[in-house]
This record gives structure tokens, C-alpha cells and sequence, in this order.
């Protein structure tokens, strides 16, 4: 083999697994999968649980598998409910977590804040006149 062929040969191998990296589905088979229903009653529903609550650990790669049912009012873009991430501490955003929901179910893929603490999820859309009463604790432990 001479060493024109063997470099072309690496270089095919690396371009075929680029596009197999590329191609990879983003589910990735270590997320933990957490299954929530976005309610009509504008409540957050986690079965098993009375009050819903989700703890992780920081920095894990969660799934968040949502079945979102439609409230009394949602917004013009067709999303029904919200899910954003806030630090409870001073009510900031998370990045990244900052979701909509359209009815139905939807997946997200999402990397747990580095920093554990204690958290809320928020609804962001009026959803009905309950919809202020629609958050639940969220706890990420270190
Ligand atoms: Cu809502």
C-alpha cells in the first residue's frame, strides 16, 4: 500500500464518521427520561405524584417527555403551555429552558444547570385564569 492510498483511506474513514456523528439521533440513550403532562386545568402532572416534582442531578442530560393538553386560552403561535426554568434564589431564566408547548406530545433533550440548587418551572403562557397557579418544584442536586 502505498502512502498516497493509506492517507486517502483515512481520510475517507474520518469523512464517514463525521456524517455518522451527524446522523446520530440527539435522544441520546443516557438521558434519563422524565414523562410530564402540561394539563387542561393548567397544572403540571407527573404520575405517581400528588404535587408534581422533578429532582435531577446537575449536569445530566434529561429527555423531557411532554403530553400537553389545551387550557381555556393559548397563544396566536398555537403553543398551549409553557415549561421555563427559573433559579428560585432570584428568579432568573435558565438558558435553554425556556420551552412551548403545542398540544400533544413532544420530546426535548435538555442538559441539567451545573449549578444544584432549588429551581421552579414556570407556565409563560395564559393559559386560563388558573394558569398563575401552574409551576411546580424542581430541585437539582449536586
Ligand atoms: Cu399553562
Amino acid at each position: 500500500m502505498t502512502t498516497r492510498s493509506t492517507i486517502r483511506r483515512i481520510f475517507v474513514g474520518i469523512a464517514a464518521a463525521s456524517v455518522f456523528l451527524a446522523t446520530v439521533p440527539r435522544t441520546s440513550a443516557q438521558a434519563r427520561v422524565i414523562e410530564v403532562t402540561a394539563d387542561s386545568d393548567s397544572r403540571y402532572k407527573i404520575a405517581g405524584q400528588h404535587t408534581p416534582e422533578i429532582t435531577v442531578k446537575a449536569g445530566e442530560q434529561i429527555l423531557l417527555r411532554v403530553t400537553a393538553h389545551r387550557g381555556k386560552t393559548w397563544n396566536r403561535d398555537g403553543s398551549i403551555h409553557g415549561f421555563t426554568l427559573l433559579r428560585a434564589k432570584d428568579r432568573t431564566k435558565v438558558d435553554g429552558w425556556d420551552l412551548l408547548f403545542k398540544p400533544g406530545a413532544q420530546e426535548f433533550l435538555l442538559t441539567v444547570p451545573k449549578e444544584p440548587g432549588a429551581y421552579e418551572v414556570v407556565c409563560t403562557v395564559i393559559c386560563s385564569e388558573d394558569h398563575e397557579g401552574m409551576h411546580m418544584k424542581f430541585t437539582v442536586l449536586p
